[in-house]
């Protein structure tokens, strides 16, 4: 084991481990349990200051995840699921990171960790078979290998709103929230992004806001989460059955317990489906997407459920003309990722919250008093950026990461990002990817797919140690067939036909596609383990050049 590293003093001798794990958000965090446990040295580096990955960062207001804590936590050891208790159905980001505390603290992660390290390079070393990384503190760690739990959503899109530098109010931004108490008492707040974290944030600014101007550009769709607190004798039910409720998680498509059906729109009568989708709305949370089997093949069907939601949005928004500027149109609904809400549509219905359409009058530039849309300036003590990530293959091309023949993943992914089961890549000798792209990566439970993706690899480390190889990498040609799999399933699903950040059009200049493996997190982890049981007839091994460490 490295030394004692969250306080780290710079040094100019090189750090050597087996493994070197970037990231301590619950990937980071399994992976270097996992590799201690295999007996091998292991160092976690961490930009931020603690564990938590996106938990740690996103303190926005109203931050919640929308998956249900149940799938929402991890399942690898029952001491864990057996001590720690859920206080609510769907938790807040407070309690997550509360809980990512506790894993940390009860599986004494933090010595492996060096926290507030950011790698800045790390290359492959072919004549030693090692990685070197170097930090931010001027560190060198040598690694045989690399694991890089960075995260599908850590790097934020750059804001390209110009004149933001100008702006003479409090600028925040959703995903590197302050860690100290903001006020929005009495405040013009202005919001721009209308995803996940914008729907978050309203209803809470909205309770303490003087006026809240929303500045959305495409309306998303969401429904009721209708979270509740979790009594007693839930929490003590949900404990004894543990362990079948992470079975079913990781037999689902989304690795999750959701409701599942094979029922196909049409094929029950119009009241029926009414009928359902009422249900479905009353319930809450994401039960919508096990209503129909359809949903995101059928186009027709898919606009059915859209137009149901689009009627309760103008159901519940007393003014019609703003309640029509928030129905999406013109994209499948859940092609986007489906937002889960408490109170969200209802905000508008305040007469301090205000709504600006970016479609019709287009953000022109950030001014020393506000936001300058071509409808004129909106004056604001605080403008909130929820303007979302370059996400999944973002935090790769973050920072420099050369393979084998001086090959940059840059380079690799200039024309959208390649790897062979979002795991491994081509050319890059040991380094892994944790909900990597190409990986179900945010199409499933994160955790659930942490945790199976690090048991692999680890699978495949015991092997290459038990066998005596020294190096692995997937053999080009599997690589490109896993792509061919994953652009062909692209295909066949709605998913693909919105702009967002799944398909990468929402930064500028990035490869449009969807890179994320559609066919379920089961069909997923099947293919993965017939990889492995199979001796891993897609992957090149290569024995040691030298001794390895
Ligand atoms: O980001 P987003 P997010 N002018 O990309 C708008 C996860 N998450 O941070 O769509 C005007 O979804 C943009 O508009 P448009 C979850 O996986 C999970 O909200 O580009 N507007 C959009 O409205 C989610 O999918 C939870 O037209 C601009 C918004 O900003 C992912 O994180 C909670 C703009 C960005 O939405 C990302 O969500 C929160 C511009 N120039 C997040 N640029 C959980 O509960 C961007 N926008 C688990």
């Amino acid at each position: 084991m490295p030394a004692q590293a969250n306080t780290p003093p710079a040094s100019s001798d090189p750090i050597a481990v087996d493994t070197l794990v970037v990231g301590a958000g619950f990937g980071g965090m399994y992976a270097v349990h996992k590799m201690r446990e295999m007996g091998l040295t292991v160092m976690g580096v961490e930009a931020g200051g603690d564990v938590g990955g996106v938990w740690y960062w996103n303190r926005y207001p109203g931050a919640r995840c929308d998956l249900m804590c149940v799938d929402y936590s991890f399942g690898f050891s029952d001491d864990i699921q057996q001590e720690w208790t859920w206080s609510e159905q769907f938790a807040a980001q407070p309690e997550i990171l509360a809980y990512a505390n506790f894993v940390a603290d009860r599986l004494a992660l933090r010595p492996l960790f060096q926290f507030n390290t950011r790698v800045t390079k790390a290359s492959w070393d072919a004549t030693r078979q090692r990685w070197i990384a170097q930090t931010d503190r001027g560190q060198q760690i040598e690694a045989t290998y690399c694991i890089m739990a960075t995260g599908p959503l850590s790097v934020p899109k750059d804001p390209e709103f110009p004149g933001l530098a100008d702006f003479k109010g409090e600028l925040l931004r959703a995903a590197k929230w302050p860690h100290d108490p903001v006020s929005f008492q009495g405040k013009r707040v202005g919001l721009i992004g209308t995803g996940s974290s914008g729907i978050q944030i309203v209803p809470v600014v909205a309770q303490e806001a003087g006026a809240l101007h929303v500045f959305q550009r495409t309306p998303s769709f969401t429904m009721p989460m209708r979270n509740s607190a979790l009594d007693a004798d839930y929490v003590a039910e949900l404990k004894r059955h543990y362990p079948a409720i992470r079975a079913v998680a990781r037999a689902s498509q989304l690795g999750g317990v959701r409701p599942v059906t094979s029922r196909p729109f049409f094929s029950i009568t119009p009241d029926q489906r009414q009928r359902v989708m009422e249900d479905a709305w009353a319930r809450g949370g994401l039960d919508f997407l096990g209503m129909f089997s359809d949903l995101l093949t059928n186009p027709e069907a898919n606009e059915h459920v859209a137009e149901f939601v689009r009627g309760k949005i103008g159901e519940t928004v007393t003014d019609p003309v703003v309640a029509e500027k928030l129905k999406p149109r013109g994209y499948p609904i859940f092609a986007r990722r489906p937002c889960l809400d408490t109170g969200y549509y209802e905000s508008y219905n305040l007469p301090h919250v205000h709504l600006h359409d970016c479609l019709e009058h287009p953000i022109e530039r950030v001014t020393e008093n506000g936001v300058l849309t071509s409808a004129g300036e909106v004056e604001l003590d605080m403008l909130i950026l929820a303007t979302g990530y370059d996400g999944l293959s973002g935090a790769l091309m973050a920072f420099e990461v050369e393979g084998r023949d001086g090959q940059t993943v840059r380079t690799k992914w200039v024309g959208g990002a390649r790897s062979y089961l979002g795991l491994m890549m081509a050319g890059f000798p040991n380094m892994f990817m944790v909900c990597g792209p190409n990986g179900p990566a945010a199409l499933a439970n994160i955790i659930t797919l942490d945790e199976q993706n690090v048991n692999w690899i680890c699978d495949l480390i015991a092997h290459m140690r038990s066998t005596g190889i020294a190096t692995v990498e997937p053999r080009p040609e599997a690589e490109d067939s896993w792509m061919e799999t994953v652009f062909s399933l692209a295909q066949l699903t709605l998913v693909s036909k919105a702009n967002t950040w799944y398909t990468g059009t929402n930064v500028d200049g990035k490869p449009r596609g969807l890179i994320m493996y559609t066919g379920g997190f089961f069909r997923y982890n099947e293919a993965c383990t017939a990889v492995a049981q199979s001796g891993y007839p897609t992957l090149k091994f290569g024995k040691a050049m030298v001794a390895v460490g």
